[in-house]
């Protein structure tokens, strides 16, 4: 039997190389030629721990190929992206376009499993796709159990950097659109997965995914929130939450420069703009982390307008250093990142220099090009008046609270203030 994985990005190029790991004939489909022509080589286009010698050993061992074209097989996993359009609206154009380009090589038997975080009904959405490209089939939605194709929603959910480990390890929502979909699905993932599969329909499915990712949210905004009142009341936010943890009903997660990546700070809106009225709360978390990057500046220019005045240097004689690019900490991974927007605000707001300190990345990114340089930590704690601290990576823990000199330090992670 085949499996076909359309989108080889950060989550279907893993489950690809997972199914491929098990011995199984795995057919990749993607419409970017350089990601295809790469993974035939036996190469990743992406950066992910312990992917690449999997898919190297995939492709070598021909249980895996990619190709631009989408062909006949037994099971289809559609694993594409699902960004905003508009005002915060999800926008379904690339499960639209996966759809449509299956449906003429769609069998009957197939299984059609849609992965990417999308709003509540999009499963029963791509199934209509499917239905109005191939009225020779029938569909779950017609038919139930006797259609000719099964289709189910099963959320990815790992943990960028340790996705080879989460995809395996970590249970599994399964949402068929009727009970032998899910049992078909489950079916499949059982192939590689250790973890559970846990089954339910579709739609409570898809709003499963988006919760997760929510709950995060709104935990991370609480946590921002007591930073701001924090400041202001001149406590150490840090030091509340660790004592405030030691109940044993309270578990309040970490501030930070804002919250980064590609799931957390969307997902949340796709329920929102479905339920504007009822997600009051969400939305608001939402806010309160877009919010606190502009905070972190403000606090930024308090702290530089401070050393103006003790130092008697100039603005543009003054340097400031900013700590960490990347969305989180230990990875390479800048893009959607609040380290990466403070930085860029300041370094274009400072008419001295930026000195930007990220010792995972070898060159500066594009947007900061001829803003900022990229300096070594030791040469910017020697260099720089005013520090600002935005990625808690370990190279930055690794130096002591007592070994930095500097007496303006915004500190976004607790690192050393
Ligand atoms: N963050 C904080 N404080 C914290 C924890 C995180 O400010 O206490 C920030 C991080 O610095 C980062 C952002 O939140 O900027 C998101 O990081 P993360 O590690 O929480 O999550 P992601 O975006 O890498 O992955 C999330 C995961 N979801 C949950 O943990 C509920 C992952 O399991 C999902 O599969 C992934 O989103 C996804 O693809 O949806």
């Amino acid at each position: 039997s085949t499996i076909s994985v359309i989108g080889l990005g950060y989550i279907g190029l893993p489950t690809a190389a997972a199914f491929a790991s098990r011995q199984k004939k795995v057919v990749g489909v993607d419409i970017n030629q350089h990601a295809v022509d790469t993974i035939n080589r036996g190469e990743i286009h992406i950066v992910e721990p312990e992917l690449g010698e999997v898919v190297k050993a995939a492709v070598a061992q021909h249980f895996l190929r990619a190709t631009t074209t989408p062909e006949a097989a037994d099971a289809y996993l559609i694993a594409v992206p699902t960004p905003f359009k508009g005002d915060h609206e999800p926008d379904m154009v690339y499960v639209e376009a996966a759809a449509k380009s299956i449906a003429p090589v769609l069998k009957k038997g197939a299984l059609v499993i849609l992965e990417s975080t999308s709003p509540v009904g999009a499963t029963e959405q791509m199934a209509q796709w499917l239905a109005d490209a191939r009225p020779d089939l029938t569909f779950p939605q017609q038919a139930g159990e006797q259609a000719d194709i099964n289709i189910a929603y099963c959320p990815e959910r790992v943990l960028p950097g340790q996705v080879m480990v989460e995809l395996i390890k970590n249970d599994r929502v399964i949402g068929g659109m009727t009970p032998v979909c899910s049992a078909r699905a489950s079916e499949l993932y059982n192939i590689f997965l250790e973890g559970e599969c846990v089954v339910t329909n579709a739609r409570t499915a898809e709003m499963c995914k988006l919760t997760e990712n929510s709950f995060r949210d709104v935990n991370i905004a609480f946590a921002n929130e007591l930073s701001l009142i924090c400041a202001d009341q001149g406590i150490n936010v840090w030091e509340l939450i660790r004592l405030a943890n030691r109940h044993p009903r309270v578990n309040i997660l970490q501030p930070g420069p804002g919250v980064g990546g590609h799931c957390i700070a969307v997902d949340p809106w796709f329920i929102v703009a479905q339920n504007p009225e009822q997600s009051r709360l969400i939305r608001t978390a939402r806010e309160v982390n877009d919010h606190k990057p502009h905070w972190v500046i403000n606090q930024v220019k308090a702290a530089v307008a401070d050393c103006l005045t003790t130092s008697g240097k100039r603005a543009n004689e003054l340097k400031i250093a900013c700590f960490g690019l990347a969305f989180k900490p230990n990875i390479d991974d800048l893009r959607e990142s609040p380290a990466m927007e403070i930085t860029q605000l300041i370094a274009q707001w400072h008419s001295g220099e930026t000195l930007a300190v990220e010792p995972n990345i070898h060159q500066l990114p594009k947007k900061l090009e001829g803003l900022c340089r990229l300096a070594t930590l030791d040469d910017a704690l020697n260099d720089a008046d005013v520090l600002v601290m935005l990625v808690d990576h370990t190279a930055f823990k690794a130096r002591s609270a007592e070994s930095v000199q500097q007496r303006y330090i915004v500190d976004t992670k607790g690192v050393w203030r």
